[in-house]
């Protein structure tokens, strides 16, 4: 983990040419101070933007003979390296990268447990990697003789100029971005600068098989990966913010927080005038002895922020935008200094929390679905704290708990009538019982959102069987005009969007 608080920087725009060199405009959702770069390799001119948290320059990129690094984000396994490379000290996450690289070549990236953006650039290559689970999300535009990358398309969206738009294999291509792509979760693409050519590899796939094991040692082993994984995403010296929300998942991370964290922790909860989920929130924060807080925002001003969860996560999958929705207008809400965010996103998805499904087979068959589906929707994506300043990070897709998770057999994850039954086993002894066996509730659920949004697409003239199309338009089009079309969002009237639709649709 970084020695300090916060990553060294959130996010990067770079240019590489075999040409001269410029420095792009960038337009970054994300808040920070912009370091610029420039550097000159032996084949490749660099120019980049660093978009850092605190000022200064350190620790984001690194230099070694004709190698240089750009780094967003931090590396969760810093011991591990450390160790390999046999270099223990204080180097930065971007230094520890060039030493992998030296010693491993691209196979570097497949060594590295953390949630980041990476580009590295040595003699006519750009490698452009991201973590296991592309939570850093990470495009590029490589054209012959000029390779783009950047941390948020919005950024490459803006840089525009004729490009040809050819299709890179195993790339995923963004919507009215002709010659954009996006880098895959777990994967390093490998372009030539001088010819513009990509070849991709990956360096994690979702393991497909499953494994047979004893209650007590799954227990066991959960218990101690999510642990390790908490602790490798404490502050250093302050007070860790975790978002919880009651249930298992927010619950499990907050109580291993307390546990781990000297100066103690806070929480944060969202509800809305519609619903909440405060008192089950409280009688976790009361059993931890967490500093609190409660956090009410009007179901009208939440709904006001879809344009915003859009154009951070630069997604538009209707049903992610209603997850982030309420965690949006949670961490635009969270003032003072910027925070280390710890979160309980994601459990669900290798433990088919989502589901509520009870025969094995099927939980499986979900299980596998959301594996193979999660890569491109964005929902890890830092930018959604970062817009306020705040790191956020995801202690159940740490690889090793990703893996772990994953891996049990169905009968481990939906067990004695519970859904995420191994989890809830292994928290038992630190969280209250009613909060160990409490059912799930989605966070646009406990929230509202789901409702909220319905309730305004059937206010504007929506018939009910229509509002799931209408909202994935809806979602689809604040894609076009925030991310494509650079509008701001706070220029954007939703009813408007919707009206709009609606008429579209009668004609
Ligand atoms: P949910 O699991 O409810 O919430 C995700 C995290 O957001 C929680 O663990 C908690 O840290 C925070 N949170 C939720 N509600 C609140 C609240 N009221 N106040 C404060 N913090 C809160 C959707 C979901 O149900 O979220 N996310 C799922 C599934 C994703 C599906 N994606 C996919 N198939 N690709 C998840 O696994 O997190
Ligand atoms: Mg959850």
């Amino acid at each position: 983990m970084a020695q300090t608080d916060l990553p060294a920087a959130f996010g990067f725009l770079a240019s590489a040419r075999t040409g001269g060199g410029r420095i792009p405009a960038a337009e970054f959702t994300t808040r920070g101070h912009h370091t610029p770069l420039s550097e000159r390799l032996h084949a490749l001119t660099v120019d980049a933007v660093l978009v850092r948290p605190h000022e200064g320059s350190g620790g984001a990129h690194a230099t070694d003979g004709d190698t240089l690094v750009l780094f967003a984000g931090e590396i969760y396994n810093r011991d591990e390296i450390d160790d390999a490379l046999g270099s223990r000290g204080h180097a930065s996450d971007a230094e520890a990268v060039i030493g992998l690289f030296e010693k491993y070549g691209p196979h570097a990236f497949r060594l590295i447990n953390g949630r980041y953006a990476a580009l590295l650039l040595a003699g006519k290559r750009v490698l452009a990697a991201t973590d296991h689970a592309g939570s850093v999300p990470l495009y590029v535009r490589p054209e012959p003789g000029h390779v783009l990358a950047a941390t948020e398309v919005k950024v490459l969206a803006e840089a525009g100029g004729a490009i040809r738009g050819a299709p890179v294999p195993g790339t995923r291509r963004i919507r009215k971005l002709p010659g954009v792509h996006q880098v895959p979760a777990g994967a390093v693409l490998d372009i030539r600068v001088d010819t513009g050519e990509v070849t991709v590899h990956r360096t994690w796939t979702p393991p497909v098989h499953r494994r047979l094991v004893t209650e007590s040692e799954a227990l066991n082993n959960v218990r101690a990966a999510l642990e390790k994984a908490v602790i490798r995403r404490l502050p250093a010296g302050g007070r860790p913010l975790v978002v919880l929300s009651g249930g298992i998942d927010s619950s499990a991370v907050a109580a291993l927080s307390a546990g781990a964290a000297t100066a103690g922790i806070d929480t944060l909860s969202m509800g809305t005038d519609v619903s909440n989920e405060f008192p089950q929130a409280r009688v976790v924060a009361e059993h931890l002895e967490s500093r609190h807080r409660e956090l009410t925002v009007g179901s009208g001003d939440l709904l006001a922020l879809l344009p915003h969860t859009v154009h951070a996560a630069e997604s538009f999958d209707p049903e992610v935008i209603e997850y982030l929705l309420p965690l949006t207008a949670l961490y635009r809400r969270i003032d003072g200094p910027p925070r280390r965010i710890l979160t309980g996103y994601g459990a669900d998805i290798p433990l088919g929390g989502m589901h509520r499904e009870d025969r094995l087979p099927n939980l499986d068959t979900a299980v596998v679905f959301d594996m193979d589906t999660f890569d491109g929707l964005n929902e890890m994506s830092p930018v959604l704290s970062t817009v306020a300043g705040h790191w956020s990070t995801h202690p159940y897709w740490d690889r090793e708990v990703l893996e772990l998770l994953t891996v049990l057999e169905a009968g481990l994850k939906r067990r004695y009538g519970r859904d995420k039954w191994v989890l809830r086993a292994a928290m038992s002894d630190l969280l209250p019982a009613e909060t160990v066996n409490r059912p799930k509730l989605g966070v646009h659920e406990g929230s509202g959102t789901t409702t909220s949004f319905s309730l305004l697409v059937r206010q504007a003239g929506g018939a009910e069987e229509d509002v799931p199309a209408v909202k994935a338009r809806v979602v689809q089009q604040l894609f076009d005009l925030t991310v494509v079309g650079r509008v701001h969002p706070d220029d954007i009237a939703v009813e408007e969007i919707i009206g709009k639709i609606l008429a579209e649709g009668r004609r």
